[in-house]
């Protein structure tokens, strides 16, 4: 096929934030606007290099990817890659896509998704390059591409008809090649490799009363609910709802927390379902939500790491360590300490787990953004998290009948104690009232840090504060001002830090967290437990005269 190199301008601001490049539908309709960033993103591969290497191509099927897998398509056959292996439809969850990477053994992969972002052709779209171990690129990488894209005036591509992504089947058009892949299956053979399916199938045959009901949120995980939770676990049909994945996902947020899941939390509720979930646009985050109990992300993944013995795939590998996000509560280092286990305080975005998987110091991880994980892959898993639920509830009645999602959480507090948490997100916030806010803070904990250690709010006297800095202990890569920390001597703690995903404005995330071990408080209401500690973050950071706003979007 002949190489056509076509002329360029350079677009400013494709820099890949969180979780690789996210804006308006709209901004990458520009032309060559895609074009550009994909031959970047090309350009930046690790050696050997895209030329002749096999890249993992899908995502969670909003708006505008199959014209986006069309253009990657021929810019990659113009750039020498020898083969792309696509999700039928352009469909791969962000996990199934990492575990394809892995289990193909591939170079990489480009993942197209804006995650828990809304889709349709007035909202978000994002292409994310993943290295070949399945994971996010690291800063290195994702730095280099920002690099490229700040030049590129030349990208290179080959002319060929519109390819039938619907077609299960592999094509070689003049040596490139091109499979088609079913989306769920090895990702569905993944899972059971990792679980007791026995154990859970058996469970709900013992427990025809247990109610569960999983919420696609019309993103991407419908089909792979369908074949996990109906087909292979034998729930029934009623037990999954809104799972056809949409260009738009129906018109609402495809995130899963008590605001954006609100048909789930109300049929839980009426209903008394005993075991809700849902999952995100890209099947990388869940939420675990049952009636009168709703389980924290830091919670659930401190739970997952307590019970991990009786997970099969833990069985073989041993608990090799722990790891969380800074924002995410202490809950899980709490078991970590218990178990004897290396824990990791990693900043936000799960890109910084995939080193120490890779060195085998970390099997269980998770961040407070209804993220867990494990090193089965390289991306967090919202199926893999909610199947570990149903295992550990499955195993824990065998000795235990009657035990659901809320003893469970009890018996934790119980034993480790309660780590009350609550992030508050004030979203399209102007950008630079935003960074006023920040230099504010950065301030106080800068020159002013004399004054302000050992000063009382309320309350809270502060103890430490810092702007979190991580330096990986695999590579020595060393990333600074990943959030604003300010601890309390009580330990009591409170983050500020700017999201990395939106695509209009600034959204700002205020983390609090306080630790009890007061029985009496174990079944209190979150919001009220924080809120001294919300009032004081708010009086520091002074946000509402920073920005106007007097209440967050967004509360979980
Ligand atoms: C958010 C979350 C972070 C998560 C990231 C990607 O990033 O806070 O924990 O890793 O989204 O998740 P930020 O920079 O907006 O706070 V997903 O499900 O979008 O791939
Ligand atoms: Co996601």
């Amino acid at each position: 096929m002949p190489v056509k190199s076509i002329t360029t301008t350079p677009y400013d601001g494709q820099k890949p934030g969180t979780s690789g490049l996210r804006k308006r539908v709209k901004i990458f309709q520009q032309e060559n606007y895609t074009q550009n960033f994909i031959q970047a993103t090309l350009d930046a591969m690790p050696s050997p290099g895209a030329k002749e290497s096999t890249l993992v191509v899908g995502g969670d099927g909003r708006y505008f990817s199959t014209e986006a897998i069309q253009i990657i398509i021929r810019v990659a056959a113009g750039n020498g890659v020898s083969k792309l292996i696509i999700g039928k439809n352009g469909i791969l969850s962000t996990p199934a896509a990492s575990n394809l990477i892995r289990k193909r053994k591939a170079n990489g992969g480009i993942l197209l998704t804006a995650s828990h972002n809304p889709g349709g052709p007035d909202n978000d779209f994002g292409i994310k390059y993943n290295v070949s171990n399945g994971g996010p690129a690291p800063e290195s990488v994702t730095n280099l591409i920002y690099e490229y894209t700040k030049k590129c005036n030349k990208y290179h591509m080959c002319d060929m008809p519109e390819i039938d992504l619907s077609k299960i089947g592999v094509q070689t058009i003049d040596g490139f090649t091109i499979e088609i892949v079913d989306s769920v299956n090895d990702y569905a053979q993944l899972l059971k490799e990792i679980f007791n399916f026995e154990q859970i199938k058996q469970f709900f045959k013992n427990n025809p009363n247990f109610k569960v009901l999983f919420d696609g949120l019309h993103g991407v995980t419908g089909p792979y609910a369908e074949r996990i939770f109906v087909e292979e676990l034998g729930l029934s049909r009623s037990s999954i709802q809104n799972c056809t994945p949409l260009p738009d996902f129906g018109g609402s947020h495809p995130d899963p927390n008590l605001t954006y899941a609100h048909s789930l939390v109300e049929r839980v509720e009426r209903e008394n379902v005993n075991f809700g979930a849902a999952s995100d646009g890209d099947g990388d985050r869940n939420m675990i939500y049952g009636k009168n109990a709703f389980v924290t992300p830091s919670d659930s993944v401190a739970v997952i790491a307590a019970h991990a013995e009786v997970i099969p795939y833990f069985q073989k590998t041993g608990v090799k360590g722990l790891a969380r996000s800074m924002p995410t509560s202490a809950a899980i280092d709490l078991v970590a300490k218990k178990k004897g286990l290396e824990i990791f305080e990693v900043p936000t975005g799960w890109k910084f787990f995939g080193n120490l998987m890779d060195a085998g110091r970390l099997s269980i991880c998770g961040e407070e953004s209804f993220g867990t994980g494990s090193d089965h892959i390289r991306e967090k898993d919202g199926v893999w998290a909610i199947v570990a639920w149903l295992n550990i509830i499955a195993a824990v009645n065998e000795k235990r009948p009657g035990v659901g999602i809320k003893e469970i959480l009890l018996e934790h507090y119980q034993i480790y104690g309660r780590n009350f948490f609550s992030r508050y997100d004030y979203e399209e916030v102007e950008s630079e009232c935003a960074n006023k806010m920040v230099e504010h803070l950065r301030h106080l904990i800068g020159v002013g840090k004399d004054d302000f250690i050992g000063k009382t709010f309320g309350q809270f006297t502060v103890k430490e504060a810092d702007d979190f800095e991580y330096c990986d202990p695999i590579d020595g890569s060393v990333s600074k001002n990943q959030g604003v920390r300010i601890i309390f001597t009580d330990g009591s703690r409170i983050v500020i830090r700017l999201s990395g995903t939106g695509s209009q404005g600034a959204t700002i995330r205020l983390y609090v967290e306080k630790y009890s071990q007061n029985v009496s408080e174990y079944e209190s209401d979150t919001q009220e437990a924080l809120k001294p500690l919300i009032d004081v973050a708010l009086q520091i950071s002074k946000l509402q005269e920073f920005t106007g706003r007097a209440k967050p979007t967004v509360i979980t």
